[in-house]
C-alpha cells in the first residue's frame, strides 16, 4: 500500500486530501517532528531533505507536495492525455507553491504581492467554480489547500475584498474528501 509520511501538523495535509479524492488505499506515517524522527537516517532514506511530505509507492519514492500531487494525478487520477492540459496543471500546482505560498506567508512579501494575487484568484472564480472551469482537478487541492491554511495561520487577514475566492474556499473544504484529510 501506499505510504505517505507527514507531520501532524504539516503539509502532508494537502496529500492525504488529494489521495482521499482519488480513493487511493494508503497508510499515513506519522512522524514525531517535534523529536526530530524526520531528520533520522531511516526517513532521510526516503527524503535527503528531511521535509515531509514524501511518499513511497512500491519501490518508488517522491517528496515536495507539488511533486508529489501531480505524479499521483497522473498515475491515479485518469487525466485526459494532453500535454497542453497537464502543463496548465503543473502551472497551478507550482503557482501554489512557488507564487502563492510565498505571496502570503512570507510576511516581508505579503503586502506587495497579496493584492494582486487575490485580486487574480477574484476575477478567476467569479466566472467559474474551480480553477480549470467546471471540473474540481489537482490544481484546485493545490491552490486550495494554500487558501485553506490562510485563515488557519493568518488570522489577521481580511479576505472579504474577494468574495469569489472565500466562495471557492467554502466550495472546496466542504468536500468529504478534504473533511476526511483534516481528521485523521
Ligand atoms: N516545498 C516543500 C516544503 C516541505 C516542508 O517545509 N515541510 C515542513 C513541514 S510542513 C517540514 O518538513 N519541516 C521540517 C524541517 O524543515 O525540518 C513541500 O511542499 O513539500
Amino acid at each position: 500500500m501506499l505510504k505517505l509520511y507527514g507531520g501532524a501538523f504539516s503539509r502532508a495535509t494537502i496529500v492525504k486530501w488529494y489521495l482521499e479524492e482519488l480513493s487511493v488505499p494508503y497508510e499515513f506515517v506519522l512522524l514525531d517532528m517535534q523529536n526530530g524522527e524526520h531528520k533520522k537516517p531511516e526517513f532521510l532514506a526516503i527524503n535527503p531533505i528531511g521535509k515531509v511530505p514524501a511518499i513511497v509507492d512500491g519501490d518508488f519514492q517522491l517528496w515536495e507536495s507539488g511533486a508529489i500531487l501531480l505524479y499521483l494525478a497522473q498515475k491515479y487520477g485518469n487525466l485526459p492525455n494532453s500535454p497542453e492540459y497537464k502543463a496548465t496543471l503543473t502551472q497551478w500546482v507550482l503557482f501554489a507553491n512557488a507564487t502563492l505560498g510565498p505571496g502570503v506567508f512570507v510576511e516581508a512579501n505579503r503586502d506587495r504581492e497579496m493584492p494582486r494575487l487575490m485580486t487574480a484568484l477574484n476575477s478567476i472564480l467569479e466566472k467559474q467554480p474551480y480553477l480549470l472551469g467546471q471540473e474540481f482537478s489537482v490544481a484546485d487541492v493545490a491552490v486550495g489547500s494554500m487558501l485553506a491554511y490562510i485563515p488557519m495561520m493568518l488570522k489577521e487577514v481580511d479576505l472579504s475584498p474577494y468574495p469569489a475566492v472565500l466562495d471557492y474556499m467554502k466550495r472546496v473544504t466542504e468536500r468529504p474528501a478534504f473533511q476526511k484529510a483534516m481528521q485523521r
